[in-house]
């Protein structure tokens, strides 16, 4: 059977950007015949600074978060990434694998210094996608459901596995997929059509928290930057207008609908009329994962379980791959 892997960093409240691009994908594959593992990326989110309280904070609130949004953790293996030590132990052999050249050109690299003194930023987040190809690689996983912005990071942990095998002389890593599917691959920040929606985005009007009430999902899409035009008869109408578009393929993704769908029932409306339709479905499909996830946080060591018993279940899939790993590079096993 194809394994698919994939993670979330539990930096922060996830958003309605981490539901649509990773967490419903995720819960959808696990009725397509494939093995699904999914990993909370605690080592991946120290890569910028964390309260150590506030982050088992979040880590437990994510895994509510893809247990609410549909992933069952007795079809799919979910963990946290630091209960699984072949991830950094696996990260350390691609470290001497990868170049460093090719992590200064990752534009996540960039964007997350831009104004900022790079060279006063963790080792950590440059050598994040070496990480992140560990995670992959360890499984032997071969397709990767992610949102655009994770393109490149695949096409790098491609390129490491492609050189690991020429190096060494073997046919060990098998190359990754991203699967970037669906109407919402990149849902825009609410306040800037030009940047996405993110979990660290300082201004708490830019995004959708799964964890925001009713009012609070209504109010940001009523106050959501968009220009004043009314919605286009076509689809060939949202051309240059990147806020519209933006609402337009969260309405789509959100109702499983397709945009041009969308478009002909709404097209020619005014925002009047489209926000308060889109609220009343952000609502609909996001309040029961909401309450679903306060639920589950009143029990946190029921989470801890779950989280240990996946991390259990992963270490058995990646411990035989690493000691191989280490094998092909020369290390002596005993
Ligand atoms: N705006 C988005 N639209 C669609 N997909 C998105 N993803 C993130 N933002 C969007 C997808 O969610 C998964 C998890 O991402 P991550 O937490 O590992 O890191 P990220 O991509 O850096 O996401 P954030 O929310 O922007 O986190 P911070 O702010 O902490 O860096 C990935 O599959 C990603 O594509």
């Amino acid at each position: 059977t194809p394994r698919v892997f994939s993670g979330i960093q539990p930096s922060g409240n996830l958003t309605l950007g981490n539901y649509l691009g990773a967490l419903k994908r995720f819960a959808e594959k696990q009725d397509e015949g494939v093995e699904t593992i999914y990993c909370l990326v605690d080592l991946h989110a120290i890569t910028v600074w964390q309260e150590p309280e506030a982050l088992k904070r979040q880590t437990r609130e994510a895994a509510a978060a893809f247990i609410a949004s549909g992933v069952d953790p007795a079809r799919s293996i979910l963990f946290n990434q630091s209960q699984v030590s072949a991830h950094a132990e696996m990260a350390w052999l691609l470290n001497c694998v990868a170049r460093i050249g090719w992590m200064y050109r990752m534009t996540q690299f960039k964007d997350k210094t831009q104004g900022k003194n790079a060279e006063n930023s963790s080792l950590g987040l440059l050598a994040y996608p070496s990480l992140m190809a560990a995670d992959i690689l360890t499984y032997h996983a071969t397709m990767v459901p992610v949102g655009e912005d994770q393109k490149q990071h695949l096409e790098l942990t491609r390129d490491i596995a492609a050189k690991f095998n020429h190096d060494y002389g073997v046919d060990f890593f098998p190359a990754p997929e991203p699967l970037i599917e669906g109407t919402a691959t990149r849902v825009m920040s609410l306040k800037d059509g030009s940047k996405k929606m993110s979990k660290s985005d300082p201004s708490d009007a830019s995004r959708i928290n799964l964890t925001d009430d009713a009012d609070t999902i209504a109010k940001k899409f009523r106050k959501a930057v968009t220009d004043p035009a009314p919605l286009p008869e076509s689809l060939e109408g949202l051309e240059g207008r990147a806020e519209a578009r933006n609402l337009v393929n969260i309405y789509a993704a959100l109702a499983g609908r397709t945009a041009a769908d969308v478009i002909a029932e709404f097209g020619g409306q005014g925002w009047g009329v489209f926000k308060p339709a889109l609220a009343d479905l952000a609502v609909a499909k996001l309040e029961p994962i909401s309450t679903e996830m306060a639920r589950l946080m009143n029990d946190p060591a029921e989470i801890d379980r779950t989280l240990t018993q996946g991390a259990g279940k992963a270490r058995a899939i990646a411990q035989p791959i690493l000691e191989q790993a280490l094998d092909i590079m020369g290390m002596v096993r005993g």
